[in-house]
């Protein structure tokens, strides 16, 4: 199984600003553990990163007949994007929404995900280990009902 993980805009800034909200992780050590977690598992990754919402919809895009699963951490897209949520409904590939910070619990603008109702679940709150958690629900993801 091959999964695709993609991360939105300001993703690369994590571990050196907000650590109260977002943990003192940078972007690549949490690439380092998901690869790790992903080797255990005997699954492959593919870990990106982009501030620009046309890339990011580039890559569900092409993510077609090369991955089985996409993991996507769409940051403030989440919230906003229709062009995101419909690229993800025009590949059909089953999409994992997930996030650091627990969405539900913050501002109210963020409690609302445009993409959720395309994605199979979410996983959202659980730091660092929302992406961990996510390996194992790929894996599973053929299992659920779409
Ligand atoms: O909790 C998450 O993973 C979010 O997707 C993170 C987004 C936010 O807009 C979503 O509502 C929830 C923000 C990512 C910005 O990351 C930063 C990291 C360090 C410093 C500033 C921003």
């Amino acid at each position: 199984m091959r999964i695709l993980f993609l991360n939105g805009p300001n993703l690369n800034l994590l571990g050196s600003r907000e650590p109260e909200v977002y943990g003192r992780t940078t972007l690549a050590e949490i690439e380092a553990k998901v690869r790790a977690r992903a080797k255990e598992m005997g699954v492959e990754v593919e870990f990106r990163q982009s501030n620009s919402e046309g890339e990011l919809v580039t890559w569900v895009q092409q993510a077609k007949e090369r991955f089985e699963v996409i993991v996507l951490n769409a940051a403030a897209y989440t919230h906003t994007s229709v062009a995101l949520r419909d690229a993800i409904v025009a590949v059909g590939i089953p999409t994992i929404e997930i996030h650091l910070s627990n969405i539900h619990n913050r501002e109210e603008f963020r409690h609302k995900s445009l993409l959720a109702p395309v994605c199979r679940g979410q996983i959202s709150g659980f730091g660092v280990n929302s992406y961990i958690l996510a390996i194992e629900a790929a894996i599973n993801v053929t299992d659920t009902k779409k």
